[in-house]
């Protein structure tokens, strides 16, 4: 079966819930993902930021492969000999007392919010049912009915009311308008510490400090969805590291699953976590033990193999360069580490347009909001890598780029030794 066979299948099968690049993926090692066609693309998306350790990890595969043989699932009715040593790790690596983990990050935020509303209700005395959580403008924490009814994206929320209410939306970055939303009955502040969907928008210097004391002064808990910018992606192992701000809950996910298992996580110390009775939250999946096992692993790769320090410099390094491309096409280039975003011109005709030229040469990278273009590739890769990507990019973004083959079978084919087995395999099917 060619790409147009597999398009063919999706198109009749499939939901229409997203709108793919017409590139149908077979193999992944590292940065680097193959079509099945045996066309080699650098992966500039990785996921979302879920495969900061790159495409299947041989310590990751390897860990997935040796416990989905021994012990995959016991739900938490029983105990399994997985779970407190990750929990143990993970605490360790983060400074967190105690953490409690689940599946997908929306289900980490939502839980978030449950152990909000409790400590108002409990701790804070709150009148119940009436607690209030203040999150951003252009903010996106997940898909549930609760998480898009505070979303301010109309495509995101518009068809699915009624809404959540106890959720109040201040303009993301600004201090001052958070403070002046603060009630008697303010439970929690919900923010990403950089806005990833929303263009990768980095918040003033300073802000997270003063969402911090905000929190400090009015006593409320801070909740710092780290699901995209934790785990190296921003060249400190939580984003808000940057500002040396501790948040009382941190939401984790994507990467920490390594891009192979879904794994999520609330981290929070002992007052807060311990708010939680015995089955009053929970799920089917909620660590068991191959997803402890993975991402322990995954965790230990990242620290081990120096990805936390390596997206810093390199991130620095590709934003700089980035910045530096010469075209009129460019309006901006923001990030921290290699959570980069390049804000397009209204000339550029689009940032999916321009990912659908980059794809033709090879590069995989998604849009966001129409005109920005996210670069997050996993985080081991290296200059060489990022100066081949800069060219192509910079090749895209000259208005008279004529590089448009009718069909994706002109992209070029790799030949280098180290791909030849994988195109090999690729066409091999
Ligand atoms: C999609 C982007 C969207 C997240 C933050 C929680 C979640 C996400 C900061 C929920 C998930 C994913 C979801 C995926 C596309 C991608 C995404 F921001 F990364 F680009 F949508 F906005 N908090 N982000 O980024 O985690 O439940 O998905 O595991 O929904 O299209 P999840």
């Amino acid at each position: 079966m060619q790409t147009s066979d597999f398009i063919r299948l999706e198109e009749q099968f499939g939901a229409r819930n997203y709108q793919p690049l017409d590139v149908v993926l077979s193999h992944g090692e590292g940065v680097w993902v193959y079509d099945v066609e045996g066309r080699r693309y650098l992966d500039c998306l990785a996921s979302y930021s879920a495969l900061n350790q790159g495409h299947c990890h041989p310590r990751l595969v390897r860990v997935l492969t040796e416990q989905a043989g021994r012990l995959s699932l016991t739900s938490r009715a029983f105990r399994n000999d997985q779970y407190g040593p990750f929990l143990q790790y993970l605490c360790d690596v983060t400074g967190y007392e105690m953490a409690l983990p689940m599946n997908t990050g929306a289900e980490a935020v939502e839980t978030a919010l449950k152990l909000a509303r409790k400590w108002a209700y409990v701790v804070k005395g709150v009148p119940r049912h009436q607690a209030e959580v203040i999150t951003a403008h252009d903010n996106f924490h997940g898909r549930t009915i609760t998480l898009i009814s505070f979303s301010t994206e109309p495509l995101y929320r518009d068809d699915f009311g009624p809404f959540t209410p106890g959720f109040i939306t201040v303009p993301y970055g600004d201090a001052d308008a958070l403070a002046r939303a603060v009630t008697a009955q303010t439970a929690a502040v919900l923010i990403e510490p950089i806005q990833g969907e929303a263009g990768v928008r980095v918040p003033p210097p300073g802000y997270l400090r003063a969402v911090r004391a905000i929190c400090d002064e009015y006593h409320l808990l801070f909740l710092a969805d780290e699901i995209q910018t934790g785990l190296g992606r921003t060249g400190k192992l939580l984003a808000c590291e940057h500002e040396d701000v501790r948040p009382d809950v941190v939401m984790i996910g994507k990467a920490l699953g390594g891009g192979l298992y879904p794994v999520s996580a609330v981290l929070a110390d002992r007052p807060v976590m311990c708010l939680l009775k015995p089955g009053e939250h929970g799920s089917t999946f909620g660590g068991n033990p191959l997803a402890c096992a993975v991402a322990r692993e995954a965790l230990a790769v990242l620290l081990e193999e120096g990805l936390v320090e390596n997206a810093a410099v390199m991130g620095d390094y590709f934003r700089e360069r980035l910045a530096a491309i010469d075209s009129p096409l460019v309006k901006e280039v923001r990030g921290r580490g290699l959570l980069i975003g390049l804000e397009l011109t209204p000339e550029a005709g689009g940032a999916r347009r321009v990912c659908e030229a980059l794809l033709r040469r090879g590069l995989l990278c998604k849009d966001t909001h129409g005109t920005t273009i996210r670069f997050t590739p996993p985080l081991m890769i290296d200059r060489p890598t990022i100066d081949w990507a800069v060219e192509q990019i910079r090749a895209v973004l000259q208005p008279t780029d004529d590089y448009r083959p009718t069909t994706t079978a002109q992209a070029p084919l790799y030949t280098s030794p180290a791909t030849q087995t994988q195109r090999e395999l690729a066409l091999a099917g």
